[in-house]
C-alpha cells in the first residue's frame, strides 16, 4: 500500500499519547498520522516523535480518506463514532470496553488469536488490559495441554483510570504529607496508602464488570466458551504495571520446571523467576517495557494438574496503546486494511 493514513482519536488521554508514541517508536508504516479528540482539546499540539501534531475535533466526518482509525476516548465515543468510521471504509481499532462482546467484532491479542483478523467487518476490539497480559502468558500452556480453570487475583495500577487516576494519587499523596485532606474524585475512597477491591462498576452478580471483562474475553479470544475463569480485580497504589495472581488447573500435567521452558520461547513472554536470586517481577520494573513477565511459577501442590505464577505487565503498552499498534501492524501485513463495501453500513443502527 503507497499511501496510508491513521488517526488516533483519543489522542490528548493517556492511552492516546502512548498510541502515538508507539507508533513512532515502531516505526508504523504510515504516510500521514492525525489526532482527533474532543473540542475541548481542538487545536493544542500533541507529540508525534520531534513532530507536533494539532488535535482537531472529532467529527461524524473525520475518517474520509483515513485508513485506520486507532480509538481511546472511552466507551461511548466509540460507540458514537466507530460506525461512522466503518461506513467511510476506514478499519477502527477500538481500546474502550464498547464493541469487545459484540459478534460482529473481533477481540485480538496477536500472540493469542491474530486469525479472528481475518473476520473483520470494520471494526476490531482491544481487550481489557488485565485479560491481555493474562492470555499472553497463559496461550502457550492451553495450547500445550489445556486449561480446565483460571483463579486471577488483580493489583491494578492508576493509570488504568486515565490521566486522572494518575494525579489523584499524585495529589493524594502531597496532600496527606502536607497534613491535609485527601480529596476522592477518580475513586470513592482514598487509594493512597490503600487497596479498593473494586474496578468498573459493580453489576448484578456483585462481580464487577472489570472482573467479568476477565471471564467473558478469555472466552472469547480462546474460542472456548466452557473454560472456567474466575476473578477478583483490586486497585493499588501504584502509577504503571498492573499484577496478577494466576492459578490455573490443566487438563494434562505441566511441572513448573516445563512450564518456564514453555514460557521463555513463548512470543511476547519474558520469564523472570529465580526465587533464590530475588528474581520476580514487579510494576517497577514492567512500566515502560512491551513484554509480559511472568515469574513465581511454582506447582500447585492442593490439586494434581495446577499451577500457580504471577504475572506483570505495564497496562498502557501492552494492555492498551503497544496491543492496538500491534494489531494494526498485522491488518497491514495481512493486507486486511479495508472494510467491505456490503459491510460498510453494519454498524449504523
Ligand atoms: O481517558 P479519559 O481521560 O476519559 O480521556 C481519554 C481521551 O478521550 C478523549 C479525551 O479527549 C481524551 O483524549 N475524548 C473524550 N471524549 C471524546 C469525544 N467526544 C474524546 N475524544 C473525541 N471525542 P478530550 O479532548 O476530551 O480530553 C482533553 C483533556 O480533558 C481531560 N479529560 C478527559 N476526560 C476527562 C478529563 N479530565 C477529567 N475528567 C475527565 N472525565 C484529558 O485528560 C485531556 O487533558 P488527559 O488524561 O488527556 O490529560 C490530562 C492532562 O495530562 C496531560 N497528559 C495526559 N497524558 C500525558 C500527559 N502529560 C504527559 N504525558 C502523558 N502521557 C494532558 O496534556 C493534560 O494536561
Ligand atoms: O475496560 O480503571 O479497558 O483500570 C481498563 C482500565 C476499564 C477501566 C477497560 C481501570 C478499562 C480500567
Amino acid at each position: 500500500m503507497s499511501k496510508l493514513t491513521v488517526a488516533v482519536c483519543g489522542a490528548t488521554g493517556a492511552v492516546g499519547r502512548e498510541m502515538l508514541s508507539t507508533l513512532h517508536q515502531r516505526a508504523f508504516p504510515a504516510t500521514e498520522v492525525l489526532a482527533f479528540a474532543s473540542a475541548r482539546s481542538a487545536g493544542n499540539k500533541v507529540e508525534f516523535g520531534d513532530q507536533e501534531l494539532t488535535v482537531r475535533e472529532l467529527k461524524e466526518d473525520s475518517f474520509e480518506g483515513v485508513d485506520i482509525a486507532i480509538f481511546s476516548a472511552g466507551g461511548s465515543t466509540s460507540l458514537k463514532f466507530a460506525p461512522y468510521a466503518a461506513k467511510a471504509g476506514c478499519v477502527v481499532v477500538d481500546n474502550s470496553a464498547a464493541w469487545r462482546m459484540d459478534d460482529r467484532c473481533p477481540l485480538v491479542v496477536p500472540e493469542v488469536n491474530p486469525e479472528d483478523l481475518a473476520w473483520h467487518k470494520g471494526i476490531i476490539a482491544n481487550p481489557n488490559c488485565s485479560t491481555i497480559q493474562m492470555l499472553v502468558a497463559l496461550k502457550p500452556i492451553y495450547d500445550a495441554v489445556g486449561i480446565k480453570r483460571i483463579v486471577v487475583s488483580t493489583y491494578q495500577a492508576v493509570s488504568g483510570t486515565g490521566q486522572k487516576g494518575i494525579a489523584e494519587l499524585e495529589k493524594q499523596v502531597r496532600d496527606l504529607f502536607n497534613a491535609r485532606d485527601p480529596e476522592c474524585k477518580a475513586y470513592p475512597y482514598q487509594i493512597a496508602f490503600n487497596i479498593l477491591p473494586h474496578i468498573d462498576v459493580f453489576l448484578d452478580n456483585d462481580y464487577t464488570k472489570e472482573e467479568m471483562k476477565m471471564v467473558n474475553e478469555t472466552r472469547k479470544m480462546f474460542h472456548d466458551p466452557l473454560i472456567r475463569v474466575t476473578a477478583t480485580c483490586a486497585r493499588v497504589p501504584v502509577f504503571y504495571g498492573h499484577a496478577e495472581s494466576v492459578n490455573v488447573e490443566t487438563e494434562k500435567k505441566l511441572t513448573a520446571r516445563d512450564c518456564r521452558v514453555l514460557l521463555s520461547q513463548a512470543p511476547g513472554v519474558r520469564v523472570y523467576d529465580n526465587p533464590r536470586e530475588l528474581m520476580y517481577p514487579m510494576p517497577l520494573m514492567a512500566a515502560g517495557k512491551d513484554e509480559t513477565f511472568v515469574g513465581r511459577i511454582r506447582d500447585d501442590e492442593s490439586v494434581e494438574n495446577g499451577l500457580n505464577m504471577w504475572i506483570v505487565a505495564d497496562n498502557i503498552r501492552k494492555g492498551a496503546a503497544l496491543n492496538a499498534v500491534q494489531i494494526a501492524e498485522e491488518l497491514v501485513k495481512r493486507d486486511l486494511v479495508r472494510v467491505k463495501e456490503e459491510d460498510r453500513n453494519l454498524f449504523l443502527a
